[in-house]
């Protein structure tokens, strides 16, 4: 995304701006190290450039900036759960007005943290209390921290993702490896199944990586950089792309999106909310994606 040619609403810091596209509020980061962009709406981050380099973060040519709709591509932030479990699909999180809570930068990067509380909408599907923190570091490497806790006087079961949608050159050149071998698959009912080493796409994929290892990782040959994911505090790895027909039932993804973008997605996957990862009062957890090319 081009967000160096915005106009400035406001500047906060040499390197942190406001932006905005249509109705939603751009929190802009302009260091030597890289520029990104983070959404307030959805606590969604639309970019992540590296300095020389091409996004590392895909987003929708047609992606709604309404305030309203959930943004197609970037990181959504699924929670607090994960897929159509429950309604809305992924949660409340990506649909929310966040709260730019603190901004600090160094020669090594900027750190942005926004916040997210309780309101009579995620009341109203979501009966419980909570603080979720999101920090986003960008430098070198892009790390995201989604940092929920327990602030209810009860405990609550949670699921989510960091959904993050890569940019490739081309999805039919790029290789995956690094996501392990079994998975459950979406396009089968939730079959487990056995992969193999390297993934190389030709059709949709929509699964649900058990065993991922510490790092996946994504070569691309077109852009000629690999790029590398390393999550944390996830139980599972969704790799997913809706491919042509996908794509064309979607009204905010160009017909060719499929083409440039991979979700590579840090995930605590469950079946139903229940089963879910419990949170007592006062307890935390921090789901982790890092992304950064060589
Ligand atoms: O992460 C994969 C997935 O859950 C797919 O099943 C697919 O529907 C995708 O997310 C996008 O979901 P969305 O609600 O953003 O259209």
């Amino acid at each position: 995304m081009d967000l160096k040619s915005l106009p400035t609403l406001t500047a906060l810091s040499d390197n942190v701006t406001i932006v905005e596209i249509d109705q939603t509020k751009i929190v802009r980061v302009i260091h030597d190290k890289a520029t990104a962009g983070i959404c307030l709406h959805g606590g969604h981050v639309i970019s992540f450039k590296p300095e020389g380099q091409e996004d590392l973060i895909w987003m929708s040519e047609q992606a709604n900036f309404d305030g309203k709709a959930a943004l197609r591509g970037g990181i959504p932030i699924c929670w607090p759960w994960f897929g159509r479990i429950a309604a809305p699909a992924h949660g409340f999180a990506r649909n929310s007005q966040w709260t730019l809570l603190e901004h600090r930068e160094s020669e090594n990067g900027v750190i942005v943290e926004l916040g997210l509380l309780p309101s009579e909408s995620t009341l109203a599907v979501w009966p419980y209390q909570f603080q979720a923190h999101l920090l986003v570091e960008i430098g070198d490497e892009l790390k995201v921290t989604l940092d929920v806790t327990n602030t209810d006087t009860q405990a609550w079961t949670f699921s989510g993702a960091l959904h993050t949608y890569l940019t490739v050159g081309d999805i039919e050149q790029t290789t995956t490896t690094g996501m392990g071998p079994e998975y459950i698959d979406g396009l089968k009912g939730g079959e487990v199944c056995q992969g193999g080493e390297t993934l190389q796409l030709t059709d949709t994929i929509d699964r649900v990586y058990t065993q991922p290892a510490a790092q996946i990782t994504v070569s691309d040959p077109v852009l000629k950089r690999s790029v590398i994911v390393e999550n944390q505090g996830h139980n599972s790895a969704v790799l997913w792309n809706p491919w042509a027909e996908g794509a064309q039932g979607m009204s905010d993804m160009q017909d060719d999106g499929y083409k440039t973008f991979l979700c590579v997605e840090s995930t605590l996957h469950a079946p139903s909310i229940e089963q879910g990862k419990t949170l007592q009062p006062g307890e935390s957890h921090q789901l982790v994606t890092t992304v950064y090319s060589k």
